[in-house]
């Protein structure tokens, strides 16, 4: 530990910790932009700097505070007036580049630049000469954005230039796609080689996404759409049909008198209310996320798992949902189907590894950067995608609608979601997409807001999940983190494989497949067989696995789980953004484990409602409909 005095404060912090996290540990403010909890310092902002009056490394000058380490005895001043004139000048530079959107911008109340702004008190300037992608030979024009990714848009007028989206690509992710294209004033932050996004090997993951400070790259935006759905869902061309809108003369008449001379008065009419549901076009369905409960509590200001899963329902039924269902319930169906598929691959040697699917964004990366691994991938949909299909035909012929009547909205702690969801694959004639619109966790609570602004969610009732696609097991829970989809096929896979007459002692816990590690393995016995397994998670370790593995270093793996995130989903680019370093994820770990652990079905292939769709509607695992609706292939 070194001790060093801020501002006055004396303050303790680990070795190799910088000057800028020893003044956060003190309480003190340091400005910052370039800065990111999980990325190497790039003291490229110049907005953290201070005067470090003792133990100054560079003799009296200012130095970045963000990218000098912390030492013995130093005494440092973050905030003399020098310094704070040169924050101002730095954030009035910005701010010239930087379009004045903010009441219309994703990121409004929730935008570091926006904070500084206010916080120094810089005045708006005169004109504003926002960036824009530089010509293109392309078409000759100047661009002020890129929308061809189907799940993120890039805004370059925006973009402040504090570059954490590049090294986060790269640092986190192992893809360098985006890079600072042309110099000077020119300068942006784009796709290298002057590309569109949707020409690179982008895997959309959204890491770029979540460390944006600002709201230069995001999410696409599907709020728009959501909200159409939810409230402007009534075929008004079917109106006069049903002899619901009084002719054109009666109603000028109507509302010359009062609003009760109208010929159709609620409430006096019985069938009104049926002839009006009649002509809602669409019943709506929205599934959640394993992660989404644990983390939507913190974009309300508290703790990760504060709020009860039983909210989020009340808070969806509250924004005007039909039905409200749970992702964790295919989570539940992709490991009867998963599990038998590597069952399958055991009987017949191979091919091994078999790879996960549920990861949208280790999908792409396979695809686009690693083809000849296709055939090891599980067939499995992902439970989003197992959800979808689920909802358009066995629902939706229990409720006696059209495919095309029932509209899936997801709620997703991931950006990537929204890219598989679109997939050309994930659709059919009959229903369109399996999934048609997907909310980030962010996305969510900003609908919760706009629609409910007052409201207090922790203390809202719990209501129940709706029946037959919302009941789940602890296993389905575990999921949103990493080694969670192995431990859930574990715990089945054990119980499965044990000998006839019982005799042996359920397993739940598989510590070996836990933690924060990026690459982990583990040999599981599983009633005499021991299989070889291994986890990794977030882009960067994804690759280092997948290249020994290719190289022939890797032990003779039998079931690999890959997630692009680094944590799983509960990482994931979709959750509220604020400072997710370790200890926050921990915390989401721990909420995840504890939630399993609380519920009294902790394994898959017990969730009667489960056991009943097969019985009902799909046969068995891996049976001609379970192809159909819940197996799909990939494309290099
Ligand atoms: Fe995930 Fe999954 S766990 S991928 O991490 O398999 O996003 O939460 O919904 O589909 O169930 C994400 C989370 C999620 C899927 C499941
Ligand atoms: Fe890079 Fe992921 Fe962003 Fe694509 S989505 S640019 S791969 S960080």
């Amino acid at each position: 530990m070194v001790r060093l005095m801020i501002n006055g404060r004396s303050v303790e912090v680990p070795e190799g910790a910088s000057v800028l996290e020893a003044a956060r540990k003190a309480g003190v403010y340091v400005p910052a932009l370039c800065y990111h909890p999980n990325l190497e310092p790039a003291g490229t902002c110049r907005l953290c700097l201070v005067d470090i009056l003792r133990n100054n490394p560079s003799r009296g000058k200012k130095v970045a505070s963000c990218a000098t380490p912390a030492a013995e005895g130093m005494v440092v001043l973050t905030n003399t007036p020098e310094l704070k004139d040169h924050v101002r000048s730095q954030i009035a530079m910005q701010r010239y580049r930087h379009p004045d959107r903010c009441q219309t911008c994703a990121a409004n109340g929730q935008c570091e630049f926006q904070d500084l702004v206010g916080r120094y008190d810089v005045p708006p300037p005169p004109f504003v000469k926002p960036r824009v992608k530089p010509s293109l030979e392309k078409d000759g024009r100047a661009h002020a954005n890129d929308r061809t990714s189907p799940a993120l848009d890039l805004d370059f007028e925006m973009c402040v230039l504090c570059l954490r989206c590049v090294r986060a690509c790269s640092e986190l992710q192992g893809m360098d796609i985006l890079g600072v294209v042309a110099r000077g004033n020119e300068e942006v932050v784009a796709p290298v080689y002057n590309l569109d996004m949707k020409e690179t090997e982008c895997i959309s993951c959204g890491a770029c996404v979540a460390s944006c400070p600002v709201a230069a790259i995001t999410e696409k935006d599907a709020l728009q759409d959501v909200q159409d759905l939810l409230e402007n869902n009534i075929d008004y061309a079917r109106l006069e049909e049903q002899e619901l809108v009084p002719p054109q003369e009666e109603v000028s008449q109507s509302t010359k008198n009062t609003v009760s001379a109208g010929p159709v008065q609620f409430g006096e009419d019985d069938a009104l209310e049926k002839k009006l549901n009649d002509l809602r076009k669409y019943v709506s369905v929205v599934q959640t996320a394993p992660a989404v409960r644990i983390t939507i509590s913190e974009a309300f200001g508290l703790p990760p798992g504060a709020t009860t899963p039983g909210q989020l329902v009340t808070v969806l039924k509250m924004l005007g949902f039909d039905y409200v269902f749970d992702t964790n319930f295919t989570a539940d169906l992709t490991i009867l189907e998963e599990g038998n598929e590597l069952l399958q691959r055991i009987a017949n040697g191979g091919p091994f590894p078999m790879f996960t699917s549920c990861c949208p964004g280790w999908i792409n990366m396979v695809e686009k950067v690693y083809p000849d691994l296709i055939p090891h991938v599980s067939s499995c949909k992902s439970p989003q995608q197992m959800f979808g299909s689920i909802a358009k035909s066995y629902f939706a012929q229990k409720i006696g609608r059209h495919p095309s009547e029932v509209k899936v909205v997801s709620i997703m702690p991931c950006v990537a979601k929204k890219d598989e969801a679109s997939r050309e694959n994930f659709r059919t004639e009959a229903g369109g997409r399996d999934v048609d619109y997907v909310l980030t966790t962010r996305e969510l609570a900003r609908l919760i807001k706009m629609h409910r602004p007052k409201i207090s969610f922790q203390t809202l009732p719990d209501s129940k999940y709706d029946s037959p696609l919302g009941k789940s097991s602890g296993a389905a829970l575990l999921f949103g983190t990493t080694g969670g989809v192995m431990e859930a096929a574990l715990r089945t896979a054990y119980a499965v494989t044990a000998p006839p007459g019982g005799g042996s002692m359920p397993r739940l816990n598989f510590e070996e497949v836990r933690g924060l590690n990026g690459i982990r393995e583990a040999t599981v016995d599983l009633h005499g067989t021991a299989l070889q397994v291994a986890i990794a998670h977030q882009g960067s370790n994804l690759r280092e696995l997948v290249d020994k593995i290719r190289a022939g270093t890797a032990p003779p793996y039998h079931f690999v789980e890959m997630m692009a995130c680094r944590g799983g989903c509960i990482g994931g680019a979709g959750n509220p953004k604020d400072a997710v370093d370790t200890e926050l994820l921990q915390k989401r770990f721990a909420a995840v484990y504890k939630g399993d652990a609380d519920l009294p079905l902790r394994t898959s292939h017990e969730n009667s409602e489960i056991l009943q769709l097969y019985d009902d509607f799909l046969g068995k695992p891996l049976g001609h409909k379970s192809h159909e609706l819940l197996h799909t292939h990939y494309t290099a």
